[in-house]
Order: structure tokens, then sequence, then C-alpha cells
């Protein structure tokens, strides 16, 4: 039986990069079905709900979720179709390909991110005029499930691991993080070391190569996603999965990009990266390495969108990986 796919392009150039990706699936012929779902800014606007219900039921009905990119409603939109999919794993690899400046042309990451808890709980609130709070969740279970997930990845990589905390200032959060991190680790032997994540970060720019699987909390695996993205030609080329237990959404780490929405200009790469990953969650391993070798090819000759020096069009660049299939 064949799989169906939730496709959701969201805002901004999640409108562009979406569809062109899905033109790349379809190009494979696996037979897979594509049933479309609204959210976003412009869905909030004409229906009063950022994320109507039927998109909801949507992604938990299908076998794997596309999304795009959210804008204003980000909130509202990409922390719940994570939370459809049971997504407790955010994982974003962040690698410099021949063919794209790179600042660090040996740059081979993968950030593991914790995916519900943290800062992005969504506990917030106005306790007075001009004063606002936030509640910081960190659980010894979501702890060690991101840990034993992480553990394994490295583990298929060849990877070393490095647990990102700032448990000096964050002691009761960021300790609880640590702590059960290393109990996971001693209970199956493995090697890890930890480093906070504010000099993580000068390290990461400084030597990438030193390091391969990082083990973030939720907010440090975004920004350090992103900053990862500057090391290797920008945010066009990061893909990403949400992984649970029984279902899994895919979307590149970028956002909506309002200043080039509309232009036909976005770098599709990260969204049809996405859709590697998500063929290789579904078995379809082939198909996936295909798509890979397509984009990779496709980033050594060419074309190129703007953000990576060229001036080819998000369809153009479609075409080509198209063509390389
Ligand atoms: N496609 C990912 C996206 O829309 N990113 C914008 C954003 O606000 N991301 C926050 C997050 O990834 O948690």
């Amino acid at each position: 039986m064949s799989e169906t796919i939730a496709v959701i392009p969201g805002d901004g150039i999640g409108r562009e990069v979406v569809p062109a990706a899905v033109r790349v699936l379809d190009a494979l012929d696996l037979g897979l079905s594509f049933v479309m779902g609204e959210a976003g800014d412009d869905t909030l606007s004409d229906t009063g709900e950022a994320l109507p219900d039927r998109t909801v039921e949507l992604v938990e009905d299908s076998d794997a979720t596309l999304f795009g990119a959210a804008g204003e409603t980000a909130a509202d939109v990409i922390l719940p179709l994570r939370a459809a999919v049971d997504s407790f794993a955010n994982v974003r690899p962040a690698r410099a390909y021949p063919g794209v400046d790179a600042v660090k042309p040996e740059t081979d990451l993968v950030f593991i991110r914790e995916n519900t808890e943290g800062v992005y709980s969504g506990i917030e609130s106005e306790i007075a005029p001009g004063i606002t709070t936030l509640t910081r969740v960190v659980t010894d279970d979501a702890s060690r499930r991101i840990a034993r997930f992480g553990f394994d990845y490295a583990v298929e990589r060849d990877d070393p691991v490095t647990v990102a905390h700032k448990a000096n200032v964050m002691r009761a959060t960021d300790g609880q993080f640590v702590e059960s991190v290393a109990d996971v680790a001693e209970k199956r032997g493995a090697e890890y070391e930890t480093a906070l994540m504010d000099a993580l970060a000068m390290q990461l720019i400084m030597h990438p190569e030193e390091y391969g699987v990082v083990v973030c909390p939720n907010l440090a695996g975004d920004m350090l996603s992103d900053l990862a993205a500057g090391l290797v030609g920008g945010l066009g080329l990061l893909p990403s999965a949400n992984i649970g237990a029984e279902n899994a959404l895919f979307e590149p780490v970028h956002g909506s990009a309002p200043d080039i929405a509309g232009e036909g200009i976005a770098n599709p790469t990260a969204t049809v990266l996405s859709t590697a990953m998500m063929l290789e969650h579904l078995g379809y391993d082939d198909a996936g390495a295909q798509v890979r070798t397509a984009v990779e090819k496709t980033l050594e000759q060419g074309p190129h969108t703007p953000d990576l020096g060229g001036s080819a069009s998000t369809e153009d660049v479609a075409s080509a990986i198209i063509e390389r299939l």
C-alpha cells in the first residue's frame, strides 16, 4: 500500500519550496499520495485559526508530513504540528557540499535537539504590566529519551557525541539534563563530552571538524543549528526531521523568509533534502539516496539560487535535481 504524505506549505517561501520538493518526490514515481493542509499566517486571516483541526487530523492520519515554514504564527503552528506527530527528537544535519562556498568546508555535524520542552514549552505569562515570565521545563524522561536517540544516532554515524548545556547557570534544569544524559551513557557504556553551550558556539565556528553529533536542549538546538548553517553556506541547505515513535514530520530548518517570499528565488535544497530524510524514514532508502545524489550534483554543477551566488529560480533548481535523479 502506498504511503500518504500530508503536505503543509505554511507561510512565505514555504509556498515555493514545498511544491518544488513535491515535484521531486512525484518524479520518483513511488506511488506516494499527497494530501494538502493549510496552516500559518494566511490561514489565520482566512479562517481565524492558524492551525485548523482539519490540518492536525490530516497530519495524525498520514504516514509522514512535509512542512514548509511558519511566519508570525510559528508558536501556534510548528510546535503543535511537531506535537501532532509526537516528535521528541529534531534531527538537523549541517554539512558542507562541494560546489558551495562554505566558511568551514570541513563541517559535518548533526544536531539532535530535544523537541518537547525547555523554553519552548509555551508556558509564558505577563504577571504584571511590563513583567513577563517563562517557565523552562526539563524532565528526566525527555532528557533520557533524547540522550538514547542521540547515542544511537552517533553509533550509526560513528561520530563523537557532545552534549550542550548551561548547567553552571541553569542549575536545576540543565543540571537535570546533564544528570539524565550521564546516567543513560553510564548504563550503555557510551562515551561523550559535555560543553557549555556558549563556549560550544565559539568552538563550532573555529573547529567544526572536531565535532559530530551534538545533543542539545530545545532552544540551544534551534540556535546552534542556525549557527552551523552559517558555516556551510546558509539556511537554504539545512533539512530536518521531527521524529516520533510512530510518525514524523520533515521540514527545512529555515523559516518563511518574508524578504524574498513571492520572488520565486528561494533555495529548495533544504526542503528537497528533508524529503530525502522522509524517504529514508519510510524505508525508501534507495530513493532517498537518489535524491541526495541528485541534490549534491546540482550543488556541485549548478544551477544555484541567489543565496548561493547564482541567479536561478526555485523551479530551475528543482528541475535540475529532477533531471539528475
Ligand atoms: N521550517 C521551520 C520554520 O518554519 N522555522 C521558523 C521558526 O520559527 N522555527 C522555530 C523552531 O524551529 O523551533
